[in-house]
């Protein structure tokens, strides 16, 4: 049986698997919601984990029976990632999860290549914010695919640019929707910190500090 060490490449999710952003998308989201009219809970918030910004708001819609110009549509997207950039400006590598630099050190000192694959088109800022873009070999965020998760775009190609097959990476994701990519693409994926997605990785833990070599 192959350990975690045998794993040629490490591909990693940005967004509630290396820094904890997850709360201010939701803030920003509820901010937008409020505008709106519509009620929207961090329960609802679950289902917006790894969904693009575009298809997130059609989902807060949705919610509300609202119905928006494409006007007002791109002015609210513009809204919200504005104050979730204001939310997150103050950003530093205080802020990556636990057992994040360990782990990224650790696989590099390995010889391990690393990557990320994000639906935020903010990835490479926050990476440069919390310090640690110069550990990835590749960062492939939601401006450079096609398709976001739940297709496996994002870390089919981390994959290919990191020059391994799929059975060679892990994946690492906190979010139903990016476990659902993992497994389309043929990744072996584990599931970080989120207990909603348990049952559907395929191994779990609560942080990368319990991840082994
Ligand atoms: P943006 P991930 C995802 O990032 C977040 O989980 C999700 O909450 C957010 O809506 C999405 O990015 C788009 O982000 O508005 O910054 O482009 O978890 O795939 O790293
Ligand atoms: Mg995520």
């Amino acid at each position: 049986m192959k350990t975690n060490s045998d794993y040629k490449g490490f591909i990693f999710d940005l967004d509630g698997v290396l820094v904890s952003t997850e709360h201010n998308h939701f803030l920003a989201w509820q901010k937008t919601a409020d505008m709106l009219g519509i009620d929207f809970s961090e329960e609802e918030n679950e289902n917006l984990k790894g969904v693009s910004r575009v298809d997130s708001l059609k989902y807060i819609l949705n919610l509300g029976n609202a119905v928006l110009s494409s006007e007002e549509f791109n002015n609210l997207l513009d809204f919200k990632n504005e104050s979730y950039l204001d939310s997150i400006q103050n950003l530093t590598q205080q802020n990556c999860l636990n057992g994040v630099v360990e782990t990224l050190s650790k696989a590099k000192a390995r010889g391990i290549k690393l990557g990320v694959g994000s639906s935020s088109k903010n990835a490479k800022r926050i990476l440069k914010l919390i310090e640690i873009e110069d550990y990835f070999d590749t960062v492939i965020d939601g401006s450079m695919v096609e398709n976001l998760k739940p297709s496996p775009e994002v870390f089919l190609k981390a994959a290919s640019n990191l020059g391994l097959e799929t059975s060679e990476c892990l994946v690492f994701e906190d979010a139903a929707s990016g476990i659902q990519a993992a497994k389309a693409g043929g990744f072996l994926a584990i599931g970080i910190g989120n207990e909603n997605i348990k049952h559907l990785a395929d191994h779990y833990y609560n942080d990368l500090t319990e991840f082994t070599f």
